[in-house]
């Protein structure tokens, strides 16, 4: 074996290592679609892009001293969806996650039983690529445990976020969207987040649901949750490059 080909098999092999040790040390036992995702082709590639791009490893958490006073908005802040206000002023008491697409299981999840399940509470800092930062204290539902009771069939290569907020003044704008590759999407810091900084999450972070990601710029974690579908490709939704402002210009790919 030659260096560059003996490097680029050591590399390969560390990211492996690296993303099965991550996904393994939290105690969460590894279902047959995971372990499946982790040994094909589609997983091996996104492996060597992360490993990269600076790893499978976690991205920096921070203390209650780092916590800014106030966390800055950004984008929509109040989603001018009729239907969505109505949620809203239920108190969300009749809003759903809806999880399907290339599922074995179909949910349909009510923001209480989101709550029942295991959480993660995470301070780490939020990057625009405005150029502006921000650090809080997030706690949600890891979305790797919503895929294991939603079990994504083995086509499945990504997860798209469908959100609630039209991206212009009248409800018929194209609505908020983004998308995950599953490598991504099971990291132990994806998560569904239900609180910032010890209280609920107020509507203008994106209530009742928001996705954190946090290796990824502030774009990628879509605001007001309505719908998870997991698919093969996303050439054939929306603009095709599988985000809002992917389809205005940005990368698909925005890890930090
Ligand atoms: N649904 C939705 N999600 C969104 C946005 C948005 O306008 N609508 N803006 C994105 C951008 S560019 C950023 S920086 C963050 C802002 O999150 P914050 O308002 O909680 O700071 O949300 C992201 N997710
Ligand atoms: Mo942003």
């Amino acid at each position: 074996m030659g260096d560059a080909s003996r490097r680029n098999f050591l590399a390969r092999g560390g990211a492996a290592v690296g993303l099965l040790a991550l996904a393994g040390c939290r105690g969460l036992p590894q279902p047959q679609w995971l372990q499946d995702l982790l040994r094909s082709s589609e997983g091996l590639t996104r492996r060597v892009q992360r490993s990269f791009a600076g790893g499978n490893s976690l991205a920096k958490e921070f203390t209650k001293a780092d916590i800014a006073p106030v966390f800055r908005a950004n984008g929509t802040r109040n989603p001018v969806n009729p239907a969505y206000q109505a949620m809203r002023a239920n108190n969300f008491q009749d809003w759903r996650l809806e999880v399907n697409g290339l599922v074995e299981a179909p949910l349909s999840l009510s923001l209480e039983q989101l709550r029942a399940m295991p959480s993660r509470t995470q301070i780490t800092r939020h990057d625009c690529v405005e150029g502006w930062s921000c650090i809080g204290e997030w706690k949600g539902t890891p979305l790797r445990l919503v895929l294991d009771a939603a079990r994504p069939k083995p086509k499945a290569h990504y997860v798209m976020f469908y959100c609630a907020d039209p991206m212009g003044e009248t409800p018929d704008a194209p609505l908020y969207y983004e998308s995950l590759d599953l490598i991504e999407a099971v990291h132990p810091q994806t998560i569904l987040a239900y609180e910032l900084n010890g209280q609920t999450l107020p509507l203008q972070h994106g209530a009742p649901i928001r996705l954190r990601a946090e290796r990824q710029l502030g774009y990628k974690m879509a605001k007001y949750v309505m719908h998870i579908e997991l698919v093969q490709d996303f050439a054939h939704i929306r603009g095709g490059r599988g985000g809002y402002w992917e389809d205005h210009g940005y990368n698909w790919y925005a890890g930090i």
